[in-house]
């Protein structure tokens, strides 16, 4: 078994954040829709959750937002001219366009890929299939960007299998580690991949959308040459879907040997946990801490985003850190069901509270905010050095950010062609300072 280390690479929040009301079935969103944001407030909070965890010592890297706003997209939808012309004719007959143009929404990194680390693949690479995010229309068209910045990040084809979308069709849907559970003695050490989905292919749903289907999970599995023996497919619970889960990480996290999940997460929850345990055989031995709808109603476990948490080995400390955010100390349920588990000896010793007011209000939390990817030393030193932070880093993408990123955004100042202009002069700040330059 080789030495890993797991790197959550997060999502730069870029200078267009804003409240679009643009995903159905995420309740955040659509009621929030409208208000105004602060785009800066949002990257400034971005990067002092990286700064924390590069203080404890923990591997931090970075994913840079994507170009917005994206003229292909308008261009695709028939507006012509100079890009001031496309935009303010957007801005006029197509306000929803012009807000999925520009939306930030690249900043939910966990929504990026889908991660297998080397020590799972029989090829022996590590492997991130870009998903195609084909539910919603303002998501759907981030895979593009998103292949490119993975192919400059992890260039190395010896080691890392970087795999496009796949195809943008309903049986496809794909939302990537958002419902994805790596579960391990030891980072480094062969796993179980857990793929949770909400349909099958071609089957129709009533209710909120269900983003992610089983042949998606399964065409991944396949390419990233993961052992059937040692993967698990899980089918969300569609009262999850319903009362506001839009992805699986909104009422499950996994790390490590442990599960904390929500009683009303899985369709079939014991059936889950067997398989889990089947698949895990020799591996490890699977650890759970379930939390009761009884003591934390499904709501709550949404609107306070108990389970949208970074669960963390934290240097120092022998249980897991619980990386929750504020949203879940003001909510009385989950608070006191958080004192009661770190008061007992399971295998969550302490939870920390993080300020993402910003992205919690588009329903992201410090979870949505980030992709694991389980990195050997070798596959460290082989990736581009530039995304990988350190608290110097995080100072200079601060200071771009307080130089480039308006304090306020709202609705109608996307129709201003200068803001266009903007959001270009920072993204290209921030990549040069990453030195990704090249993605310009
Ligand atoms: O896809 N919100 C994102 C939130 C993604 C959270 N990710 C995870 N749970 N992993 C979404 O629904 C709202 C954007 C807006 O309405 O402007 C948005 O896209």
């Amino acid at each position: 078994m080789s030495i890993a280390h797991e790197v959550n690479f997060d999502g730069l929040i870029g200078p267009s954040h804003n409240y679009g009301g643009m995903s159905e079935g995420n309740l955040a969103s659509a009621r929030n829709s409208g208000d105004v944001s602060n785009p800066r407030e949002a990257a400034l909070q971005g990067l002092e959750k990286m700064r924390l965890l590069v203080r404890a010592g923990l591997k931090q890297g970075v994913l840079p937002p994507l170009p917005r706003p994206n003229m292909d997209l308008l261009v695709s939808a028939g507006f012509g001219g100079s890009d001031a012309d496309i935009i303010e004719a957007t801005a006029r007959s197509a306000p929803r366009l012009l807000k999925a143009a520009y939306s930030a929404s690249s900043m939910w990194s966990a929504n990026a890929a889908t991660v297998s680390p080397s020590a799972d693949a029989s090829d022996g690479r590590l492997h991130l299939t870009t998903a195609n995010l084909s539910t919603m229309l303002h998501r759907s068209t981030e895979h593009p960007d998103t292949t490119a910045n993975l192919l400059s990040i992890f260039g190395d084809t010896e080691r890392f299998g970087i795999h496009a979308a796949l195809p943008a069709h309903a049986d496809f849907a794909d939302e990537g580690a958002a419902n994805h559970i790596r579960l391990c003695a030891d980072h480094g050490a062969e796993g179980v991949e857990v793929f949770v989905y909400g349909r099958e292919a071609g089957e129709s749903t009533v209710g909120f959308p269900a983003r992610q289907t089983r042949l998606a999970a399964e065409s991944i599995a396949r390419s990233h040459t993961l052992a059937p023996g040692r993967t698990v497919f899980a089918r969300q619970a569609r009262a999850a879907i319903d009362a506001g889960a839009f992805h699986n990480d909104v009422v499950c996290v996994g790390s490590l040997d442990t599960l904390f999940y929500h009683e009303l997460a899985f369709e079939e929850t014991d059936g889950t946990l067997e398989a889990i345990r089947k698949a895990g055989e020799g591996l490890f031995e699977l650890k759970t801490v379930m939390v009761p709808e009884a003591e934390v109603p499904i709501g709550d476990a949404i609107t306070s985003y108990l389970f949208n948490s970074q669960l963390l080995k934290w240097p120092g400390e022998d249980r897991l850190v619980l990386l929750a955010p504020l949203e879940t100390q003001e909510t009385e349920s989950t608070r006191a069901f958080c004192e009661q588990m770190v008061a007992g000896n399971g295998p969550i010793g302490r939870v920390q509270y993080v300020d993402v007011r910003q992205s919690m209000r588009n329903g992201g939390g410090p979870a949505c905010l980030r992709l694991r990817v389980v990195m050997t030393d070798e596959e460290l030193a082989a990736c581009h050095q530039g995304v990988l932070m350190d608290e110097e880093k995080i100072d200079q993408l601060q200071e771009v950010v307080r130089k480039t990123y308006r304090d306020r955004l709202s609705a109608a100042d996307l129709a201003d062609p200068v803001f266009a202009d903007e959001c270009r002069t920072a993204r290209e700040a921030l990549l040069d300072a990453l030195g990704l330059s090249d993605l310009v």
